[in-house]
């Protein structure tokens, strides 16, 4: 596997500014990250069940983007993702293909790591897996257990396992701004709002108590596994603190996923949970959400293995806007090929116009709710014009292939690929 590198951003110039994107919460482009130090960001990670498909390599290139835009306004990050290593689609996925379920999440992981490495992905600080949380969660849960009416045992004599009660806090909804449709979505989406004995059809569930053939650990409440949402409130609390400055993941995740983590983390510390709540659009092929769970996929291993060169894949994906809703197409490839074939023989160039403005541009496109989109307009535009106007700016080139790498994480020049 190849190893992971940081992007070399000092020869860009780029410090200072401040960086914008969209919060779901607010429903506007806000600043984000503080004006100097350490930018704190949790992205949901993967459930790994199956290989990374384009709808997941796009979400974690889309905060890949905001990660190398923080880093060339001069801020450090602090980036942690979770790894969903126990939950039920992969005990189901180990049960159906008898294989232990531990097995199928370390190749699986493995295979993400490889696949995000390829994509030229910046790699998080942290990345933590759930069964390695069961510390954090079960304290979590207790903590919680503190607050009078968040934390309950399910009305069940056989399994009264543990829920969270959403009444407690008193600003639930205001990320996904649901009306009654929220409960057919937290069904479809993990959710058991007909769970008999529950208070309210939302409730979340944190503390699953163990079941015949199920994977458990121990705790103060009895040994069980925890539910899916109280995991990334723990390692997100635990590792970033309160208020850190982005939760991100893709739009799935608005309701329940975070709308559950920010009502958790609230009540848990009194304090917001994130201070902007991100994500990226949904990814589709054939007309439907691409879904490991509806198997309509196309996969990051299966495209490279075609012989599809990775620059080309992230090129195809910075084409979409972040937050835009599209449909993977073999056309989308195929452009994305011919224009970083364009890119390459401009940077291969002794001489090519001058980059001050394009660079300017490329910075200014991203920083305005990482519109990759109008960056990648910006750099075709430099490269038109050097492969087309005799010009004799040398330093850029270098210049350009450069900005592409580190605010892109589009490679140009070493052609250094595993
Ligand atoms: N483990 C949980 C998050 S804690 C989870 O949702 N895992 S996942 O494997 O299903 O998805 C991983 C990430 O990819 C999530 O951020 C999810 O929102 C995103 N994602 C999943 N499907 C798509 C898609 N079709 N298009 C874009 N992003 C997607
Ligand atoms: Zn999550």
């Amino acid at each position: 596997m190849q190893a992971w590198r940081v992007p070399d951003m000092s020869r860009l110039a780029g410090s200072g500014g401040t960086v914008s994107v969209h919060d779901t919460a607010g429903g506007a482009v806000v600043a984000v990250g503080p004006p100097s130090g350490t930018a704190r960001m949790y992205v949901c990670g993967i459930t790994p069940y199956d290989a990374t498909h384009i709808g997941h390599a796009n979400t974690y290139v889309a905060f890949d983007l905001l990660n190398r835009a923080w880093r060339d306004a001069g801020l450090a990050v602090d980036y942690v993702q979770n790894v969903t290593d126990v939950d039920d689609p992969l005990l189901e996925r180990a049960t159906e293909t008898g294989v232990d379920w531990r097995d199928l999440a370390k190749d699986q992981i493995e295979l993400f790591r490889a696949d995000m490495a390829t994509l030229n992905v910046l790699p998080p600080d942290h990345l933590v897996g759930a069964v390695e949380s069961m510390d954090l969660v079960t304290a979590l849960i207790e903590r919680l257990r503190g607050v009078d009416g968040a934390i309950y045992p399910v009305d069940d004599h056989d399994h009264p396992d543990l829920y969270f009660a959403r009444a407690a806090d008193g600003r639930f909804g205001t990320l996904s701004k649901l009306g009654a449709e929220a409960v057919e979505i937290f069904a479809d989406r993990g959710g058991d709002p007909d769970r008999a004995g529950k208070k309210d059809p939302l409730d979340c569930l944190v503390w699953r108590l163990e079941r015949d053939g199920e994977p458990s650990w121990p705790s103060p409440f009895g040994p069980g596994r925890p539910g899916w949402h109280i995991e990334c409130t723990a390692i997100a609390l635990e590792l970033l603190g309160p208020e850190f400055d982005v939760q991100g993941g893709g739009s799935d995740l608005i309701f329940p996923h975070h709308e559950m983590c920010a009502a958790e983390g609230r009540v848990a510390t009194g304090r917001e949970f994130a201070q902007a709540y991100v994500h990226s659009g949904m990814v589709a092929l054939d007309g439907e959400k691409m879904s490991k769970s509806k198997g309509n996929l196309e996969l990051v291993s299966r495209l490279r293995a075609q012989g599809a060169d990775p620059m080309a894949i992230r090129l195809a994906l910075l084409f979409q806007h972040y937050r835009d809703d599209w449909s993977w197409t073999p056309d989308l490839l195929t452009d994305a090929e011919a224009r970083l074939d364009r890119w390459r023989e401009a940077v291969r160039r002794d001489a090519g116009v001058g980059s001050a403005e394009t660079l300017a541009e490329v910075r200014a496109a991203l920083r305005n709710d990482l519109d990759a989109p109008a960056a990648l307009a910006a750099i075709d535009a430099w490269a038109g014009a050097t492969l087309t106007i005799d010009s004799d700016d040398t330093e850029a080139p270098t210049l350009i292939a450069a900005a592409a790498d580190a605010l892109l994480g589009v490679r140009l020049q070493d052609d250094d690929r595993s």
